[in-house]
């Protein structure tokens, strides 16, 4: 009898023991899984839409953090989880060749932190009208749709230079493109445009760039950072921008600016920017995200 019982209690003890053990485990795994916070694949630190998805981090509370990268280093990230199969979320946008080479949806965001459909805006400096009439007035005049922009992005991601990208489009649209051209010759030049390196803003840039040479002029795509393109436009250090996300995106830059240079309107509508993911991630809003933050670490 004396023996069953120590067995019973040495059973009892163990039992305790094992499960002690498992639940510290399980504690520990939890804990661990708490700890880390699932990514967000952002871009260049100056785009409107990191500064978007830093809101989007605070708003959602998303267990998240976004990490800085470059627009190729995003659609890199986004390849390589593709290739795998496994989830993955980056800062996107449309116009972009992204949605043309793979099946992508937006997260939907129902707290419109990333706004609704944007427009892409020519802006010039002051006095351009004035000095340099030809381009102010091709400036005015560009505009083409979110196909045509794509159309461009899809060929430079195909390996095409982007001016090569941009006299192809431009060869395959030339009645369009002359109906740009004002019929009033001026006297030609050098002329700038500032530019920032995202995949839309290449295409664009390049082709106005290309017509306004086949007009005559000495163009300068200049490259730079988000910041620096609306101050140089706000001091006149370009004669123009074409890439200018309103009136969301770019709305804080803008503000900054907005007295000091003149907005030639939309050379683009139906632009948009959120969180894209592949379309086979089984959630579909921003509010889902924590979750599944596992998924995205
Ligand atoms: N983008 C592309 C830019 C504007 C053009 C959406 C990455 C941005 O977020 O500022």
């Amino acid at each position: 009898m004396k023996k069953l019982v120590t067995t019973l209690t040495l059973l009892v003890v163990v039992a305790f023991l094992a499960a002690t053990v498992s639940g510290c485990n399980n504690e520990s795994g939890e804990q661990a899984a708490k700890g880390a916070k699932g990514k967000l694949i952002g871009i260049e630190p100056g785009a409107g839409i990191m500064k978007a998805t830093e809101k989007a981090i605070v708003d959602y509370n998303l267990d998240f953090e976004l990490q800085d990268s470059s627009s190729p280093a995003m659609a890199a990230a986004l390849k390589e989880a593709i290739d795998k199969n496994e989830w993955v979320a980056v800062t996107g946008w449309t116009p972009h060749w992204k949605f043309a080479a793979w099946e992508l949806k937006y997260l939907d965001d129902p707290k419109g932190i990333y706004g609704g459909e944007e427009h892409i805006a020519t802006i010039v400096r002051q006095g351009l009208k004035e000095e340099k009439p030809e381009v102010y007035a091709l400036l005015d005049n560009f505009y083409w749709k979110p196909a045509d922009m794509e159309a461009v992005m899809v060929d430079i991601e195909g390996g095409m230079s982007p001016d090569e990208a941009a006299r192809k489009w431009i060869e395959e649209n030339n009645d369009t493109v002359s109906g740009w051209i004002p019929a009033e010759a001026g006297e030609k030049g050098e002329t700038t445009l500032g530019y920032v390196e995202w995949d839309s803003e290449i295409a664009s840039t390049h082709v106005v760039k290309n017509i306004l040479e086949d007009m005559g002029y000495q163009v300068e795509a200049i490259a730079v950072d988000a910041g620096i393109m609306w101050t140089g436009i706000g001091q006149g250090e370009f004669d123009g921008i074409v890439s200018a996300w309103l009136p969301g995106t770019h709305a804080d830059y803008y503000a900054k600016v907005e007295d000091s240079v003149e907005n030639l309107g939309p050379n683009l509508e139906g632009a948009k920017i959120g969180l894209v993911v592949p379309a086979y991630v089984e959630i579909d809003s921003i509010e889902e995200l924590n979750d599944v933050k596992d998924k995205f670490q």
